[in-house]
């Protein structure tokens, strides 16, 4: 029996591994086969990376970052019977408007994918006249389309909750430069309708520990639990090498999402494998989705890793729960509101 719960659906088939014994003090633990993407995955496409996933009719499918071979990235659609041996579409995702006509953005990376009630959300970085977000929305994965861009440039790392809250559908993101960005807090948005959105409120911002003294951003879709939304971020640190992208872990309220109860002083996951080491970026591991089980408490968390391979590790609710907790730390302008 968990001493926390998860609220969501049970996923008896999710992939799993259990915590190695000798690990001790981490409270994630890499899958032993990572990177579970490898190079050149699919005709025309170099690398996949920071990409998200989800159930699916008893199996799994997912939205993936391609880097084709133009260099450009692109959403591409795959299917999975275990989560861990990927199949993906050769064609890149093609998107339409409300007339159900061809609808592309010109370029579209750091898919995410949740579901919210009866529909699929994709939620990405894309060009708006400068870096932003766009959104669309499937139920068959089939047809994806297009909705209104939740905001203006700019901006990245968008994650949506996976219920409405008090009514709102309510998204994280993170308001940037349109370059690389050496600065970034988390807001949070609401939306009656998915079209307009406002009631902006600070969630939360970098902080003196070093591994996410940079900028933050938004991760794995919030996950739904007894002890409010555990949520996978990254946070990033400057070193004369550049940027290195960790993962942390904070969990907000279940009600006011924009206050933080619990916010974990240390990474959860910092770059320490050849492949987290080792790529196209070096140094990063980017969380963008979990496949969870509410009645073993599993979660399998997926990252990017590198910029150039995907990679999967393992927690407990109550592992993790448990780690941030213990690590807490969180300062006033986390606990606030955060409207000014
Ligand atoms: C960020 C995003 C991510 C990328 C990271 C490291 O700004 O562009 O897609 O993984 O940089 O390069």
């Amino acid at each position: 029996m968990s001493k926390y719960k998860m609220i969501s659906p049970a996923v008896p088939n999710m992939p799993w591994q259990e915590k190695p014994e000798n690990l001790t003090g981490a409270p994630l633990w890499r899958y032993t086969a990572n990177p579970v993407i490898d190079r050149n995955p699919v005709e025309g496409v170099a690398r996949i990376f920071n990409s998200a996933v989800i159930p699916y009719e008893g199996k799994f499918i997912g939205v993936f970052r391609g880097e084709q071979t133009n260099g450009v990235p692109f959403i591409y659609l795959g299917r999975s019977e275990d989560a861990l041996h990927w199949e993906f579409n050769k064609e890149k995702i093609n998107f339409v408007d409300e007339k159900g006509e061809s609808f592309m953005p010109k370029y579209a990376y750091d898919p995410r994918l949740v579901k919210v009630e009866d529909a699929y959300y994709l939620i990405w970085c894309q060009d708006f006249y400068g870096a932003s977000i766009g959104l669309a929305k499937t139920t068959d994965f089939k047809t994806f389309t297009r909705l209104e861009n939740p905001f203006i440039p700019f901006n990245r790392n968008a994650v949506l909750f996976p219920r409405k809250i008090n009514g709102n559908y309510v998204m994280l993101s993170r308001p940037s430069d349109s370059g690389h960005t050496p600065f970034g807090d988390i807001f949070l948005s609401e939306s009656p309708d998915m079209t307009y959105w406002g009631k902006h409120r600070h969630v939360m911002g970098k902080t003196p520990e070093w591994w996410q003294s940079v900028k933050i951003g938004g991760g794995a879709a919030p996950i739904e639990t007894s002890e409010g939304w555990l949520l996978f971020y990254h946070g990033v640190t400057g070193t004369c090498n550049g940027y290195v992208y960790s993962i942390g872990g904070a969990i907000l309220d279940i009600d006011e999402p924009s206050k933080v109860k619990y916010r974990c002083e240390n990474f959860l996951l910092t770059p320490e494998t050849w492949y987290e080491e080792r790529g196209f970026v070096p140094n990063v591991c980017f969380p963008c989705a979990t496949i969870h089980d509410s009645e073993t408490g599993r979660i399998a968390l997926y990252y990017g890793a590198a910029d150039s391979y995907v990679g999967v590790a393992f927690t407990t609710v109550d592992e993790i729960i448990d780690y941030i907790k213990e690590h807490s730390l969180v300062r006033e302008e986390d606990t606030e509101l955060g409207i000014r």
